[in-house]
């Protein structure tokens, strides 16, 4: 998987690629990660100008833009263009995107980008949550870091991506590892009992307790069995 980042700010990049998972990804061949700097696009250095119309907050001129996407795209590419106006993104969304063999994420700064990009260029326009920061760069790189560790061999456990909270559809259980005591306060005796079938029950009834208090919306799209909703019931007369 290929990603050009198209941002003002490559450095940004610099030491988050360089450790843990992400570093991992890209000396193992599972990714490859290029910056493209608009600026370098221009010859006065000037990749911002005033709002048509008036109002608070510079806008991403369309020419640097343009040059620096017509450097890097192919029929391959796919177009995501970040900024607080998107899609919000989900773990479906992001499972989707691995699937594409090259990812062109442009990072908005000010206000946000000249409209004719969208226009023109017809990227998929994303946001990573109902909060505004200052550019896409922090997005670019929680998109990337959600693409690339549910990229074959990647992690080390399949497992672990599997039973992730979301990728299941609901929160995950509470986990816990040595000491067994600790502070007074001990890890739940089911855990250490080795009855799998229990700790799995009990993994499942902690997962649906918690999704239900803190994240509700998320139970709509979960799959439930009878003992689901006896868990559900049972944790809302709690
Ligand atoms: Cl993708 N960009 C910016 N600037 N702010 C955001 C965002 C993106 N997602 C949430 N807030």
């Amino acid at each position: 998987m290929k990603f050009d980042i198209i941002t003002i700010f490559p450095e940004f990049f610099e030491s988050p690629l360089s450790c843990g998972m992400l570093r991992l990804a890209k000396e193992k061949g599972a990714i490859t990660i290029n910056t493209v700097n608009p600026r370098k696009m221009t010859t006065d250095g000037v990749v911002d100008d005033y709002q048509f119309g008036g109002g608070a907050g510079m806008v991403f001129k369309p020419e640097p833009l343009t040059k620096a996407l017509n450097s890097v795209i192919t029929k391959e590419s796919t177009l995501i263009n970040l900024t607080p106006k998107g899609h919000r993104l989900t773990q479906n969304m992001v499972k989707e995107f691995t699937r594409y063999p090259h990812i062109i994420i442009i990072c908005g700064r000010y206000k946000g980008i000249d409209e004719r990009i969208n226009e023109i260029f017809e990227p998929l326009e994303i946001s990573i949550g109902d909060y505004v920061l200052s550019g896409g760069e922090v997005a670019a790189l929680a998109l990337i870091e959600g693409i690339t560790r549910l990229l074959p061999g990647v992690l080390g456990n399949k497992d672990s991506a599997d039973s992730d909270s979301f990728q299941t559809g609901l929160l995950d259980a509470p986990i816990y590892t040595r000491p067994c005591n600790f502070k007074d306060s001990k890890v739940p005796d089911i855990l250490r009992s080795g009855d799998h079938r229990r700790i799995a029950e009990w993994r499942r009834k902690e997962s649906l307790a918690m999704t239900i208090k803190r994240r509700p919306e998320l139970l709509s799209s979960t799959v439930y069995s009878k003992k689901d909703f006896e868990i559900l019931l049972e944790v809302l007369h709690e």
